[in-house]
């Protein structure tokens, strides 16, 4: 199938014969599997596709938080509370290697978040569905940071040496993420018949926006092909939501719930699982930043920008004063 998606990439994507002596032996580095590092010469496209991706992904990271910083104070138990503050904060540090990968390729961390704030920058389409009850946090642990996982392994393989080194540390966290919310949807579904329902609740609202994750059909991506030829993805939108489904339905089975999909059936044949039509309208409508929270979760995250500022320019103060005070120590004979 990666094949097949550079072939027909290539459509798209400059053909061989056309690039310059220095693109050629670039992509040659590629196929040869030779990661490439900060100070490498890159066509500027490389660097403008990977500075679009890594920063969407912090963005993403952080915006990330929001959904379910929102029942922080209402967990059901301190260890649950304690084992959610946990994974927020992992959110964070994953956004702080992401920017930093992204600074490498010559943006700035100001440049980065002022686009997220001027709502010029993307994130996750995920994150601007609301989160109405605690079987949320296991429905977001198991499905979002489950399929997260699923696109972002393959990323660890990436051709940009900064960025795949990034996501190994991300990918071994989010796979604590996964289990954890898998845990709380294990106990819903063990307790209760409204807790069970809460369960299922959950698992109808976030399945479809979860499948949106890995982005549009690979007939609708645009920039599948040249980000496969640059073995910048790896996989195809289509073949990592495969991936999702056929790794999540035995799990639903396992908790007695149903998946909100009745076209969805097992072929034998294939040894996939077929699955109905997804919303597509539902998808763009989001990424035009009129999902059910886009507006709110944008809000939030300036504010926060914002309220932090006097602190961001006291450390900065606090540094200048060290760098003077070093500056005018005697120096040791
Ligand atoms: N949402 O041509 P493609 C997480 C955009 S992290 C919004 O296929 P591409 C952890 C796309 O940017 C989740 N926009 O694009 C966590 C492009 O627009 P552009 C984030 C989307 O880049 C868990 C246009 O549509 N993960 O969950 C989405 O080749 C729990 C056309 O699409 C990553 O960022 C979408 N879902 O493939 C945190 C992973 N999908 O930029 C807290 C790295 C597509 O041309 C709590 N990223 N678009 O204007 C990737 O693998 C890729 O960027 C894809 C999109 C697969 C997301």
């Amino acid at each position: 199938m990666y094949a097949q998606m550079v072939d027909t990439g290539l459509k798209q994507v400059q053909g061989r014969e056309d690039l310059s002596p220095e693109e050629r032996a670039f992509q040659q580095r590629i196929d040869e599997g030779v990661k490439i590092e900060a100070k490498d010469w890159m066509p500027d496209a490389y660097r403008k596709t990977l500075i679009r991706q890594i920063s969407q992904h912090a963005h993403s990271e952080i915006v990330g938080q929001l959904p379910e910083g929102n029942w922080v104070t209402r967990a059901p138990t301190l260890k649950r509370k304690a084992i959610l503050l946990a994974k927020i904060q992992d959110e964070a540090g994953h956004g702080l290697y992401l920017y930093s990968a992204a600074e490498t390729l010559g943006v700035s961390r100001d440049e980065l978040l002022a686009a997220l704030h001027s709502g010029k920058a993307k994130y996750s389409s995920i994150f601007n569905y609301p989160t109405l009850s605690w079987a949320d946090m296991g429905a977001i642990g198991w499905l979002v940071d489950g399929s997260a996982i699923i696109n972002q392994i393959p990323l660890c393989r990436c051709s940009y040496g900064p960025y795949a080194r990034a996501m190994i540390r991300v990918c071994k966290e989010e796979s604590f993420h996964a289990r954890q919310g898998y845990d709380i949807m294990m106990s819903l579904c063990k307790g209760t018949p409204e807790q069970k329902q809460m369960a299922q609740d959950a698992l109808n609202r976030w399945w479809w926006p979860s499948l949106m994750m890995f982005g549009p059909s690979d007939a609708e991506s645009v920039n599948s092909a040249q980000s496969a030829q640059w073995r910048i993805k790896l996989f195809s939108n289509d073949e990592l939501r495969q991936k999702m489904v056929d790794q999540t339905v035995p799990q639903a089975d396992y908790l007695g719930l149903s998946i909100p999909d009745p076209d969805l059936k097992f072929n034998e044949e294939t040894g996939h699982y077929e699955f109905g039509e997804i919303d597509w309208s539902e998808f763009y409508e989001v990424l035009k930043g009129n999902g059910p929270c886009n507006r709110e979760r944008l809000r939030t995250r300036v504010q926060a920008y914002d309220n932090g500022a006097w602190f961001r320019d006291a450390l900065v103060a606090h540094a200048d004063k060290q760098k003077q005070r070093s500056a005018d120590a005697p120096r040791a004979a």
